[in-house]
């Protein structure tokens, strides 16, 4: 078994493998350890990573990138919209209202879903769902021998990641053996690609009057200068003179050229750095820290190698940034640690993280009093996580929670909706009285939330049990709406009741005079695959990995027949001259001339099957050469080896 941590970038993926002597960042199959985010789609075969970016220019319309903003999301989604105005490809709205066509740490709930049922459609197993800054501390604290004991004050460290599309920032308290989430916060709208589009959007500006051309028109133009521009911007984190951007047959027959130095890049870009310190601003608010509590900021993410953002952040912190970790793969390397600690096939330095809950989760139900309604907040803000808590409710009858995120505001997210739960067979007892249901909700390991179970809490006949909790009415819910007396009677962090613990709970207990029932709970999750078309996606992967496995023999059948047309003609000339009659090596010169031909014309495109029959025809001519040939080189070597031996 082996376990792989993968970093879903919005422009390039990483994958980090656990090995036995450490963690290894691995190489796609062109030695490149890092794989764009991409894949194209030809008419018979799919062409992944590198292949694919090679084709985003001249397959344009059906080469997928730049889809991680997308997971989770309705086709009517803003973001998705505004996304849909970048892209050069088509998006289609999908029969369940969803995008058709990888993870920062404000995800949102419909989006970590999507995400896992991604993974389980390409046949992975998900254990753990990881924020990438949470991913990044990991990496950074694991190999650290020098953090202050657990009954010391922490060590803070800041983790700021800045990709292709967005821009992260955490705070993480370490102690030997642990690290927590203190507080994150992001700008999911900046990132590197922002710089891309303000040089392409000079560039076209410059370009209409200058060669009075509109490459917003042109949608491979645009593509080329996009990625020129992303070029001029890597080569001015590194050169501050002018530098040139240069592009043949750019549009129209017309080759363009202009320049640009650091100082009127960063003139341009001025109103984007200006985001670079409120995150910074606010996680120290969240967390509650002062700059002298941080001991060192470290920085990952392609853009944070642009000077004037790592000027930015050196201004606000009034410190040394520290480039420890490796900016490209820490992402990776963090995941791939995380599934080795959680892997029981490796043994790992023990490692406890506590993440935290992003955006606050707010509960309402119905009171069957005068068609109230109740809601208490069951996490807030920066809540650790992965953690459960268990509420108490009274009620005679079925019941509905509703999940909601509290302040849409914070969410970059148009639906503030998680999704509803019905708490299923919920009588009253038999004196009347309401039942006591336990409900338990949790943010799970992958950052979701979910109301895990629910049990009632069964009397048995004990006389005079009127216990203490029937005092908690309806009545109470709705007055005291905010109060966390109802909620909180018992909860405990998932990281401390290790699995098998929590099933105990979850199964019916007999404790002294009351008896716990298992209830069932009909969950309806928003923006949820349903598991049927999950299915038929497994499915439909299952076929394309088929298909490119069919599309691969059927090349490699066709290549054989090329291969050996060259080769026969080659030793025809050679090494097998002696064992043909000059009117046999005309007929055979003609065959392979024919079959060099058919190859470029009728066989070019033809099953496998066709290949193959005709590598076996062309072997019925050459093999009886062959045989000749190796008869008479190795029968006089045979006589030598043995009067060697004599
Ligand atoms: P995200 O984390 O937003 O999903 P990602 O993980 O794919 O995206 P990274 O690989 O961290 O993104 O970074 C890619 C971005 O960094 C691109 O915009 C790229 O142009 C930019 N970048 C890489 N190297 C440099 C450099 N030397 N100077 C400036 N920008 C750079
Ligand atoms: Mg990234
Ligand atoms: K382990």
């Amino acid at each position: 078994m082996s376990v792989v941590g993968i970093d879903l970038g919005f422009l390039n993926c990483y994958i980090a493998v656990a090995r036995s002597g450490g963690i290894e960042t691995i190489a796609n199959e062109y030695s490149d350890r890092c794989t764009p985010a991409c894949i194209s789609l030809g008419s018979r075969t799919r062409a992944i990573g590198n292949a694919a970016k090679s084709q985003i220019v001249t397959n344009v319309r059906n080469t997928i990138h730049g889809f991680k903003k997308l997971h989770g999301r309705s086709f009517d989604d803003p973001i998705v919209q505004t996304e849909r105005i970048r892209l050069p490809y088509e998006l289609q709205k999908m029969p369940n209202g969803s995008a058709g066509v990888k993870i920062p740490s404000f995800f949102t709930d419909a989006e970590r879903r999507s995400v896992m049922a991604a993974a389980q459609v390409a046949g992975l197993n998900c254990l753990r769902l990881m924020n990438e800054t949470t991913a990044v501390a990991l990496a950074y604290g694991i190999y650290k021998q020098d953090l202050p004991p657990l009954d010391e004050k922490p060590r803070n460290v800041i983790f700021i990641d800045m990709g292709h599309s967005a821009y992260q920032v955490s705070v993480c308290a370490f102690n030997k053996g642990k690290l927590k989430v203190l507080a994150t916060t992001f700008d999911p709208y900046l990132g590197g690609r922002n710089f891309d589009e303000a040089l392409v959007d000079y560039f076209c500006e410059e370009f209409k009057t200058k060669y009075k051309i509109n490459v917003k028109e042109n949608s491979r133009a645009l593509l080329r200068l996009y990625q020129e521009c992303e070029k001029l911007k890597k080569l001015m984190s590194a050169n501050a003179s002018d530098l040139p951007l240069n592009i043949e047959c750019f549009m129209n027959d017309l080759d363009v050229s202009s320049k640009m130095n650091r100082a009127q890049f960063e003139q341009l870009c001025a109103s984007l750095f200006t985001r670079v310190e409120p995150p910074l601003k606010a996680v120290m608010e969240q967390a509650n820290l002062q700059r002298e509590d941080i001991s060192s900021i470290e920085i990952v993410g392609g853009a944070t190698r642009i000077p004037a953002v790592k000027e930015q952040i050196t201004k606000f912190f009034l410190k040394d940034i520290s480039t420890t970790l490796n900016a490209d793969e820490a992402v990776a390397r963090g995941c791939a640690l995380q599934c080795a600690i959680l892997s029981p096939a490796f043994k790992v330095r023990e490692f406890s993280i506590t993440d935290l809950v992003p955006y606050s989760i707010t509960l309402r139900w119905k009171t069957s009093f005068e068609d109230g309604t109740g809601e208490c907040e069951v996490f807030c803000k920066n809540h650790p996580a992965p953690f459960s808590k268990v509420i108490t409710f009274h009620k005679k009858e079925p019941f509905e929670l509703e999940a909601f995120y509290t302040n849409l505001h914070e969410v970059p997210y148009p639906d503030p909706r998680i999704g509803s739960f019905t708490i299923q067979n919920v009588f009253p007892q038999s004196d009347g009285d309401s039942s006591k249901v336990k409900v338990k909700v949790r943010v799970n390991i992958h950052g979701i939330f979910s109301v895990a179970s629910a049990s009632v809490i069964e009397k048995q006949n004990v006389e005079g049990d009127h216990s203490d909790a029937a005092m908690e009415t309806e009545a109470s819910f709705k007055n005291e709406s905010k109060d966390d007396k109802f909620i909180l009677l018992l909860h405990f962090s998932l990281q401390s009741a290790p699995s098998d613990k929590q099933d105990r709970l979850n199964q019916t207990i007999k404790k002294g005079k009351v008896k716990s029932i298992d209830l069932p709970i009909q969950s309806s999750l928003c923006r949820q695959l349903g598991q049927d078309l999950l299915n038929s996606y497994i499915e439909n992967e299952g076929k394309m990995i088929m298909q490119d496995k069919l599309e691969k023999e059927r090349n490699d059948a066709k290549n054989a027949v090329e291969e050996y047309v060259y080769d026969f003609r080659d030793k025809l000339g050679t090494v097998y001259e002696k064992f043909i009659t000059q009117e046999d090596l005309n007929k055979l010169s003609a065959i392979l001339e024919d079959t060099e031909n058919w190859l470029y014309e009728e066989g070019e495109d033809q099953p496998k099957q066709i290949y193959v029959d005709k590598l076996q025809e062309l072997k019925k001519y050459g093999q009886p050469i062959q045989m000749r040939y190796m008869e008479h080189e190795e029968r006089p070597k045979a006589l030598n080896d043995l009067g060697k031996k004599i």
